[in-house]
This record gives structure tokens, sequence and C-alpha cells, in this order.
């Protein structure tokens, strides 16, 4: 049971670190996390691939590898199955291999039916992550995103949105000229990611090579709890398009943004004290149970507890300054001594189920 020491680890590792970061904590205190992003045992999230057409055996293959692989690492390592993943891809089809994860061509006709369709199956509290890959244009309401047969805008994909309102929900939007089309999607209570931070940033953009990589093999997870946050994989992705560039010895021509407080306006670099990020640092894209966790009923409820707690320690960190030092502190106090007693506990069942499955 490699997996499991090796979470156990992680897992330690990353409490230590949250320690030590509640102690640096600030924030201007502006928005309200209520229960956003709250993983639930009961809830289930979801995954919608959006890759649009685009022309060229390069870029072709580029998006062709992107939204698989993003497809299979969502699968593998953050409990996702063929049934809450809908990818819908160019024209719905590819020769040779791979085409089984296709749901539905990226056409207007695809995205109303596999939306409909998820529709039908969310429960309040659930949680959907759409992730676009492809060609953008435009800005603000003429900003369009390109599918087969005329290009969806902005504003009619928030409509489309809008039924998903009992929903959390997460967009990573990595197409060219990506701007426009994401501040049309920005809501209190979403996060929203975008490849770049103006509609004449053209280019393609490599942003969502990073991103993806930032979540395979949890190579994001910056603060060691085993998991990516958006915000994790967001700053995982922008440092590397930046160093992308500097070895290339060019001007970067891609500046990722991120809005998670619902006021359209991206932040570059966001943090946990500034206005967009705080959000964005509890968004996670796993699901509480994954294929390499193995965990017993027990478990799975002492885990889904860490995490919530775990989750008031980092929003209560990012609102610092809204109490008095005294009360802070208090708070904080009460809510670590309550993770370190349910990660104690959480351990002592998974370390019973690991010699007893022995
Ligand atoms: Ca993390
Ligand atoms: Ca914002």
């Amino acid at each position: 049971m490699k997996t499991m020491s090796l979470f156990l680890k992680n897992f330690a590792v990353g409490l230590g670190v949250l320690l030590a970061n509640a102690a640096s904590a600030q924030g201007d205190g502006d928005s309200s996390e209520n229960d956003f992003f709250l993983d639930r045992e009961d809830s289930t999230k979801y995954a919608v691939i959006l890759a649009g057409p685009t022309v060229g055996d390069e870029n072709k293959s580029q998006f062709r590898q992107w939204a698989f692989s993003l497809h299979d690492i969502l699968a593998r390592d953050y409990g996702y199955s063929s049934s809450t993943i809908s990818l819908l891809y160019d024209r719905g089809e590819v020769e040779g291999v791979g085409s089984q994860r296709i749901d539905a061509a990226c056409d207007l006709e695809g995205i109303q039916q596999e939306l409909a369709l998820l529709q039908s199956v969310v429960q309040p509290g659930d949680q959907i992550t759409i992730y676009l890959i492809g060609h953008g244009s435009g800005a603000e309401e003429e900003s369009k995103f390109n599918i087969v047969g005329p290009d969806i805008t902005g504003g009619q994909f928030a409509g489309m949105l809008d039924i998903f309102d009992q929903q959390d929900m997460i967009i990573v939007n990595t197409t060219s000229a990506s701007y426009g089309f994401s501040a049309s999607l920005s809501n209190e209570g979403r996060v929203v990611v975008s490849s770049t931070r103006s509609s004449s940033e053209k280019f393609d953009p490599i942003f969502s090579n990073y991103f993806i990589e930032a979540l395979d093999n949890r190579n994001g997870d910056r603060d060691k709890n085993n998991r990516v946050s958006i915000l994790e994989a967001f700053n995982y992705a922008k440092s590397n398009v930046e160093d992308y560039y500097e070895e290339q010895g060019r001007l970067a021509s891609e500046h990722a943004g991120l809005d998670d407080n619902g006021d359209a306006l991206f932040s570059l670099n966001p943090t946990v004290a500034e206005i967009d990020g705080r959000l964005a640092e509890i968004a996670y894209i796993d699901n509480l149970v994954d294929d390499t966790s193995g965990l017993s009923a027990e478990a799975i409820q002492l885990k889904s507890r860490l995490q919530d707690l775990e989750r008031s320690v980092f929003i209560l960190r990012g609102r610092k300054v809204e109490f008095l030092e005294q009360d802070y502190w208090q708070q904080m106090e009460e809510l670590l001594v309550d993770l370190a007693r349910a990660t104690a506990q959480f351990n002592e069942v998974v370390n019973q189920g690991e010699s007893s499955g022995q």
C-alpha cells in the first residue's frame, strides 16, 4: 500500500505547512465564501471539456493531446469516470485510437445536448468544471468561442450556464483571445481562469499545457496537502508560461488572469490577500473518493471532515483583517486543534484498514 503511505505522508506535511501559514495570514475581507466549494460526501463533481476545431496538423494534434490527457488525468487521479466527464471534441470523431473518450461534436447542438443532460443529473451542491480548448475572438459582447458551425458568443454561453445556479462552477478558458469570453462568464461564487488578459492577445496560448501539467501527478500542489487547488494550478501554469517565453527569448504574448469575486475583473497575481484568489484557493477539482485511495466508508467520512476543517482554516486566514487579533487567533486555534484531532483520527482509521488489509 505504497500509495496510502504516500498519501499520509503528504497529508502530514500539508498540515505542518498549514499551521505555519496560519501565522502569515492577511486579507482585505470583502467577499463571503458561504458554502461555495464545500465538498460533501454525497456531492458529485462533473467536468465538461470543450475542444473546438482548428486548422493545421500541429494545432490539431496539440488540442487533441490536451483534451485527451485532461480527460485521462481526471479519470485516473481525480475520481472522475466516463459518466462524469463530457468531452466535446471538434467534429465528434477522430481517426485512430482515443475516440471512445468523445461524447459529442463541439458544435452548438452538442453543447446544448450535453448541458441539458448534465442538468438532468446534477444536484444542488455538485460542482461543474468547464474547460475550453481552442480559438476565441472579439471583445465583450462580441466575444466568441470558435466551435464547429456558427461560433458561440460569451453572452449566449453565459445564458446557457444560468441553469446551474445551485452548483459550484469553475471555468478554465485556455483559448486564444480568451479574455472577452471569459469576462462574460464571471459570476458570484464562480472561479474563472482566462489564459489571456486582453482581447488583443490573439496568439495561441501555451497556458493549457501547463495547467494540465499542474493537475498531472499533482505537480501544482504547492502547499503539499495532496490536493491541487485552482489557485495552485493557476500559479503553476502562470509561472511555467513565463519561463517558457523566457527560455525562448521571446516577449510573452499571453498573460493569464483569474476572477473569483464575480466582478469580471481578472487579477494577474491572484492571492488569498487579494480581491481574487480566496475562492480559487478552496476550489478543488478532485473528488473526495479517487481510485488510488481505497478508503473505507468511515475513512471517507473523516476525510470529508478534514477537508471541511482545512477549508475553514483557509477561509479564516483569508479574512484575518475582519477580526480583532485575539479573536482571530482564538478561532484559528480552535480550528487547528480540531484539524489535528481529525487528522489523528483519520490516520488511525486508515492505518487500521491498512494493517487488517494485509
Ligand atoms: Ca495544495
Ligand atoms: Ca475579480
